[in-house]
Order: structure tokens, then C-alpha cells, then sequence
């Protein structure tokens, strides 16, 4: 068969057209000068001009197929032409005007749907203003209500219909608009469009999550947490839809159902909330050991970070880049915090749980609303496919990850989020990220869990958000125009003008056309392979990676790794699951495998076999980039919460000093009191508690300063939280200031505080403030001591 040879067709100006007979035809009809003539007329020409669709014979054939051209259309002699109605030039204030040709006003910036009701009355929602909002419509005041009441009845209605299906998984989120801005042009690789240029500023918007937990559980469970980023590109929308950790627990979408299952509360009593320490959980990865890698992320501290400022993110899968001439490389995402990486003690982590379920969302809140905009760097490791073929692991397994030994991550561009949302359930609960949604220049690999994601998350918001016109909520509309032929469904917002809605089509000159190669072109990868269920050999190997990341920990994070196996087994209630957990763990580490088995009264047993005998040697055995302290961020102590006490006679100049210059260094500075309100310092002064001991405990606070001044210490002494609350600020290791007479408090505690091993206890006169500010500071900036762990 012979393909037409591929030329690059232009635009037919309709002017230019063939004439035929239809057209002479119309010229009486013309004279009539009936504007319904008139577009029959124009219609006429317009479809002439297109006397067969020169577009098919690019269909066909390799080298079409590998460089799509656009469409051939043609020009409207008149916009009136796709109109629906000869009538859309009369105006409302309701139908507003006809609108510009290939304009599509559904996708502009939020302010079209922001509302502001100040001094505005109630109205219901037909926009009828309402009298009264107290009562319902009665036969008299103490007669029955009626039913004619729509008023009453509009306003329940919604009321019942306000919650939405969650998400079955990372219901529980936070989210903040911002912007991307790229450092270089990165088009040597990747064509897309926030690479395109330096300086590039591209905006966002990103969800936190954690994954197990109900949309109203805590924040602070023990879990990977989501770290998804919606970008507004001006070639349409992509979301990179990642974690805060490199890699998964499973290779292949089949399996995600059964892992999901298997970690949220167990189907017959709905327990435990937000917690993988049960038996179903630990019953399903100790059976599927290419789990195991990731299990040591998540039982690291990782899985309880302080902040979700203070988390890495992670593209996880393989991803492909293609620049403008259609070569490719491929990628892994990488998101490095400026804040650094910190993180809870389990401890911590669930007593905050009960102290403010909301830490994260509000941590987050607060330090936008502060203008403390958190801020992320993006990295990518480029590689090529040959590379890859070299690995000891395969890249399309998402249970491993590249050592940044063996691919440095080149960082390409910032992430800043300084807006908060105008409201949480039109934004952060109806946005909806898919994995599907990539651009020019980013593409997919053959990772088979992420070809399952592709199909999953377009699937579910179909669900969640009520049917297949969700990317018409605004959050989720894009900014880049959109076109096309998809019609009607529930809550269509958009009113397509015109009869057209197909392609190929001659009455709309062909529009909306085929974008060609300047639109989203597959990477044509070359596949000749049987079709099979089964995995690639390397996939096999499911320790290297896991003990990889043990051996690169430093010793206080192995400490919290062991701690977290033993807490989370101890809640396995079946011991023939734990035995067999205990087992995979001596492939990854006989040491972890003793450690845990101690803390658990078990005996060590004897290694579980492993699906491979004989594995590559991996490239890389420590990787310092694996360790939490290997990036201790750049920003000191801004927005670290500290809690000075206070009481009655409290001396009240070296306060207000420390607290300027705490307050200058950025961190947030709440005096805490026995109750909120004022106080009266020894000189009289007044100074205000925003915060007690008793609704803010001290697992919220990052560091402590206990106040000079004799009779607020007596009296602080004298009150029942307080030494509980210094206590408790000690163990978890946290900076503890004691001005003067305030060291009377920490004697009180019995702590026998280790000051020479311990640069996290300072103790000073309040004359020796100045001396002591930098050092204090410097302390709090190191977020913990951990040599006070062991006391715990
Ligand atoms: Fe998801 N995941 N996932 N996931 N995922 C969802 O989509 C799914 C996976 C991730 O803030 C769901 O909108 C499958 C890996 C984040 O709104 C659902 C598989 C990674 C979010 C879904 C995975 C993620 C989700 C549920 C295995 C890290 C929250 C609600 C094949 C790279 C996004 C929704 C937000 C959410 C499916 C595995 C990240 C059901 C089938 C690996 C951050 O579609």
C-alpha cells in the first residue's frame, strides 16, 4: 500500500476555495438578507472549502506516526458560524455577550470564582434574599412547620448532600498554592514547559498527605506521607504525584489493592485508625519481601516528620524526558526542603496526636500565613537507558531507588508555596491529582505500578468528585486553553457554542484541529516482546536496598528504626507473623534482626529464603544522602515554636530582650502560663500567656526558656503541669533554657542533667542574655539532642 509522502499542511483560507454549484445556489437565498441565510451561506463555503478531508491520509503509516502534523483547517468567514443560535447577540446581564472565537472561559485564574459576601444580604441559592434566618415557616408561632417552607428546605437539602466520598487512600491532606521557578533552561533534555526558559515561573498548586488514615484521623500517624504537585504549565496541566520517600512497598499495581486492604483497619471491628502496628498489615508485607526496602523508610523517622515544610519529596518511579528533537533520557524526581529534614520521636508523634490532631495542616497554615513560604529545590537524576541496562537494579521497579553515588541529582529549579488556600473543600479537598496528567517533554516508563496509577487516579476522582467533568472545578482547570469535542456529563460547567462537536468536521472549518508534533506526542519506544503476566528477573532481589539504608543511617536513627519494628510487631498479636517479619529482617541486617527480636522477647530465626540466590553486586553500600541529617536545611530557628513560662513576678526585662531577638531569628515566641491572659512581672509589668501548659502541652513547642524571677518560679513550681512540661520537653531532647532562678525549676525535675555531654541545657544569669542569645539559638537550630535518647 503507498502512504502519502508527509508534508506539513498549511491553513486553506476559505476565500480561496473551490467554488461549486451549492454556493451559486445560495446567492437568491443571499438576497433576502436573512441572517439564518446568510449562515447557511457562510456554512456552505466554509464546508466547500473542505471538499474531502485532506487530513486522513496522515493516519497511515511509521513516519506520520512519528511526527504528527496538525490538522489542515479552514478559516471562518464568520464567527456566527459555530454559533449556536443566531441569537447569542442579544445580551443579558445573565447570558453576557457572544464570546471571542477560541476562547474558553472556564480556564482563567481563581478570581472568576472567589466570592466575597461582605455587605452583602443572605440570599438562597436562586439569589432571592432571605428575611429571616432564625425560623422556619410555621402555621403560627406555635404551629406545625410547612412544608412549603423552600427556604428551609433548600438549605437543609444542601446541608445533607455537603460531604464528599473520600479518598480511599491519603485522605487526609493539607494543601497551598505557589509557584515554580526554573534556575536554567533545561531544553537540551526535556521540552516541557517549565524547563523552557531561566527564570521560568510556572505556579503550583501541592497536597500533603498521610495515606492510611481517615480524611478526619491525625496527622502525626506513623506513615508515608503524599507530597503531590499540581503545575499550571502554559502546555497544559502535569502533576507529579509523589512521596515523601524514594521508593514503594509493591512492583506492580495488582498488588495495591491487596496492600491498602491490608493496612487500613481491619474490616471486622474497623480498627486501628491511621496505624499500620496490626496484624493485617505486618501478615501481608512479611509475604512479600520486595516490601521490605520500604519498610525501612517507613519504620525510620521519616514516616513521623515535625513538619511537612521539613520533608523530602519524590517522583518515586522512573519517568522519561524528551526534548524538542524527540530524544529522551530518563529521570527520577527528587524535592530537597530548605527548612531541612526533621523529624517527631514516636513518643512525640502520638501524644501530639491527642494534643492537636491538626499539627501538620496547622504548622503549615501558620508559616504561610507568617510569610515564613516554605520552600523546596527540585533535582532530577538523569540518566540513560543505557545506563540503566548497567544497574545491578532495574529502574522499572519502584521498591528501589538510584543512589545519588551512582546519579547525582542536578538541581533544576525552586518550589515556593505562599498562599494559603481561600477555602479548604473547594481547593485542597476537591483538587484531584492523576498521574495522567503529564505535558510535552515529560513521558511515562514501563514501571508497571506506575501504568496502573495512570489508569487509577483519573478513575477514582471520577467517583470522588461526582463525574467526569472534574477538571472543570476551578482548582483543577487549567491555565492553558482547553478545546475539544467531550460533551455533557453531570455539572458540565462549560456551554459549548455550536452544533460541532466531532472531528473530522467541515461546518467548524475543522477546529477545534490536531496540534501535530507542538502537542503531546508518546515517546515511541520500540517493543517487540511477548505479551506476558510476570516480572523482569532483577525485580527478584529485594534486600540489597533495604540494607543499604540501614548501613547508611547514623546510629541514633538505627536506634528509632529498631524501636519502631519492635512497637509496631509488639501490636502484632498473631506470633507466627512476627517470627516470620523477624526472619526477612535478618536478610536485611542480623543486627536490626537481634535488636528487634530483644525488644520483643523472641528468638532470632533463621533467615527467610530469598527469591535469588545470587543477586548483582550493588553499586553503592553506604549512601550519606539517605540519612535524615544529611540535610540540616538553611533556615536556623525560623518558625520553631518556643515556650517561655511565665507567672506572676516574673522577671520581666530579660523576657522581653530574649524575645526580640528570638522573634528577630525568626522563631515563634508564645508565653505560656499556668492559664492564658495576663500576668503581672516583678516590676509590674504586664505580660500576656497566648498559650497554657494545659491547652498547648509540651510536645508543641520545640524548646523551652524557664523565666528568672523568684516568686513566678515558686509559684510555677507550686502548680502541677510544670515539671511534668519540662520533663517532657527533656526527654524529647529538646533546647532548655533556664534564666537565673528559673534553674530552680529544672532541679525540681530530678533530671540529672548531663551538662557536659548535653549542649542542649543552658543555664545562665539573666544579667549574661546577650552572651547566651547566639548560643541558645545555635541549640535551638539543631533541632534535638539525642544524646538524652537513650533516657526515654
Ligand atoms: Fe497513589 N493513589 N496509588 N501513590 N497517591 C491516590 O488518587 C494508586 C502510589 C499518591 O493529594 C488515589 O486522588 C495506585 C505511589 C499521592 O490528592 C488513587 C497505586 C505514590 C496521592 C491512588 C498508587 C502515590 C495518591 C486516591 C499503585 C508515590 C494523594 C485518591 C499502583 C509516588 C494525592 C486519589 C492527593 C492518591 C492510586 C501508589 C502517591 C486511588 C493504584 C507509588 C501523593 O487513585
Amino acid at each position: 500500500m503507498t502512504m502519502t509522502k508527509k508534508t506539513v499542511p498549511s491553513r486553506v483560507q476559505s476565500k480561496d476555495a473551490p467554488s461549486v454549484a451549492a454556493t451559486e445556489g445560495m446567492e437568491s437565498v443571499l438576497k433576502t438578507n436573512d441572517i439564518v441565510a446568510k449562515q447557511a451561506s457562510d456554512s456552505d463555503i466554509l464546508v466547500a472549502a473542505m471538499p474531502y478531508n485532506i487530513n486522513k491520509a496522515f493516519d497511515y503509516g511509521h513516519d506520520n506516526a512519528m511526527a504528527p502534523v496538525p490538522s489542515v483547517t479552514v478559516e471562518l468567514p464568520s464567527i456566527s458560524l459555530t454559533a449556536s443560535t443566531a441569537t447569542e447577540d442579544i445580551e443579558t446581564a445573565k447570558t453576557g455577550s457572544a464570546v471571542r472565537p477560541g476562547i474558553n472561559p472556564m480556564v482563567n485564574s481563581l478570581n472568576r470564582v472567589r466570592v466575597d459576601a461582605s455587605a452583602q444580604p443572605l440570599t438562597t441559592n436562586q439569589g432571592v434574599r432571605i428575611s429571616d434566618n432564625q425560623n422556619s415557616l410555621k402555621a403560627g408561632l406555635r404551629g406545625p412547620s410547612l412544608l412549603e417552607d423552600f427556604i428551609l428546605r433548600e438549605k437543609i437539602t444542601h446541608f445533607d448532600h455537603e460531604r464528599i466520598p473520600e479518598r480511599i487512600v491519603h485522605a487526609r491532606g493539607s494543601g497551598a498554592h505557589g509557584y515554580f521557578k526554573a534556575y536554567d533552561a533545561l531544553g537540551k533534555y526535556t521540552r516541557a514547559a517549565p524547563f523552557a526558559e531561566q527564570g521560568k515561573i510556572t505556579p503550583v498548586f501541592v497536597r500533603f498527605s498521610t495515606v492510611a488514615g481517615e480524611r478526619g484521623s491525625k496527622d502525626t500517624a506513623r506513615d508515608v506521607r503524599g507530597f503531590a504537585v499540581k503545575f499550571y504549565t502554559d502546555e497544559g496541566n502535569w502533576d507529579l504525584v509523589g512521596n515523601n520517600m524514594p521508593v514503594f512497598f509493591i512492583q506492580d499495581a495488582m498488588k495495591f489493592p491487596d496492600l491498602v486492604h491490608a493496612v487500613k483497619p481491619e474490616p471486622h471491628h474497623g480498627m486501628p485508625q491511621a496505624a499500620s502496628a496490626h496484624d493485617t498489615f505486618w501478615d501481608f508485607v512479611s509475604l512479600m519481601p520486595e516490601s521490605t526496602h520500604m519498610l525501612m523508610w517507613v519504620m525510620s523517622d521519616r514516616a513521623i516528620p515535625r513538619s511537612y515544610r521539613m520533608m523530602q519529596g519524590f517522583g518515586v518511579h522512573t519517568f522519561r524526558l524528551v526534548n524538542e528533537e524527540g530524544q529522551s533520557v530518563f529521570c527520577k524526581f527528587h524535592w530537597k526542603p530548605l527548612q531541612g529534614t526533621h523529624s517527631l520521636l514516636w513518643d512525640e508523634a502520638v501524644k501530639i496526636s491527642g494534643a492537636d490532631p491538626d499539627f501538620h495542616r496547622r504548622d503549615l497554615w501558620e508559616a504561610i500565613e507568617s510569610g515564613e513560604f516554605p520552600e523546596w529545590e527540585l533535582g532530577l537524576q538523569i540518566f540513560s537507558e543505557e545506563q540503566a541496562d548497567g544497574f545491578s537494579f532495574d529502574v522499572l521497579d519502584s521498591t528501589k531507588l538510584i543512589p545519588e553515588e551512582l546519579v547525582p541529582v542536578l538541581p533544576v529549579g525552586r518550589m515556593v508555596l505562599n498562599r494559603n488556600p481561600d477555602n479548604f473543600f473547594a481547593e485542597t479537598e476537591q483538587v484531584a491529582f492523576c498521574t495522567a496528567h503529564v505535558i510535552p517533554g515529560i513521558d511515562f516508563s514501563n514501571d508497571p505500578l506506575l501504568a496502573g496509577r495512570i489508569h487509577s487516579y483519573v478513575d477514582t476522582q471520577i467517583t470522588r468528585l461526582g463525574g467526569a467533568n472534574f477538571h472543570e472545578i476551578p482548582i483543577n482547570a487549567p491555565l492553558a486553553p482547553v478545546q475539544n469535542n467531550q460533551r455533557d456529563g453531570i455539572h458540565r460547567q462549560a456551554i459549548h457554542r455550536g452544533r460541532v462537536a466531532y472531528e473530522p468536521n467541515s461546518l467548524a472549518g475543522g477546529c477545534p484541529f490536531q496540534a501535530g508534533s507542538s502537542g503531546f506526542v508518546s515517546f515511541p519506544e520500540r517493543i517487540s516482546e511477548d505479551k506476558i503476566r510476570g516480572k523482569p528477573e532483577k525485580f527478584a532481589e529485594h534486600y540489597l536496598q533495604a540494607t543499604l539504608f540501614f548501613n547508611s543511617q547514623t546510629a541514633v536513627e538505627k536506634a528509632h528504626i529498631v524501636d519502631a519494628f519492635r512497637f509496631e510487631l509488639s501490636k502484632v498479636a498473631v506470633p507466627a507473623i512476627r517470627n516470620r517479619m523477624l526472619s526477612s529482617l535478618v536478610n536485611v541486617s542480623p543486627e536490626l534482626a537481634v535488636e528487634v527480636a530483644a525488644g520483643l522477647g523472641m528468638v532470632v530465626p533463621d533467615a527467610m529464603p530469598k527469591a535469588i540466590a545470587e543477586p548483582q553486586l550493588p553499586e553503592v553500600t553506604v549512601s550519606t544522602a539517605l540519612s535524615l541529617m544529611a540535610l540540616p536545611g538553611e533556615c536556623g530557628i525560623r518558625t520553631r515554636q518556643i515556650a517561655v513560662l511565665i507567672e506572676d513576678g516574673v522577671h520581666h526585662a530579660s523576657l522581653v530582650n530574649l524575645h526580640s531577638a528570638l522573634v528577630e531569628a525568626g522563631a515563634v515566641v508564645h508565653f505560656v502560663g499556668p492559664r492564658i491572659g495576663s500576668f503581672v512581672g516583678a516590676s509590674g509589668e504586664k505580660i500576656e500567656a497566648d498559650k497554657s501548659m494545659e491547652n498547648s502541652p509540651a510536645v508543641l513547642f520545640d524548646a523551652l526558656v524557664l523565666p528568672d524571677g523568684n516568686e513566678a518560679v515558686q509559684a510555677l513550681a507550686g502548680y502541677s503541669h510544670t515539671i511534668p512540661f519540662i520533663k517532657e520537653l527533656y526527654l524529647h531532647g529538646k533546647t532548655i533554657l533556664a534564666l537565673g532562678d528559673g534553674r530552680e525549676l529544672l532541679d525540681l525535675t530530678n533530671i540529672g542533667f548531663r551538662m557536659e555531654e548535653d549542649r542542649g541545657i543552658l543555664l545562665v544569669d539573666s544579667s549574661n542574655m546577650a552572651e547566651i542569645v547566639p548560643v541558645f539559638i545555635d541549640a535551638v537550630a539543631a533541632h534535638r539532642h539525642p544524646s538524652r535518647d537513650s533516657i526515654i
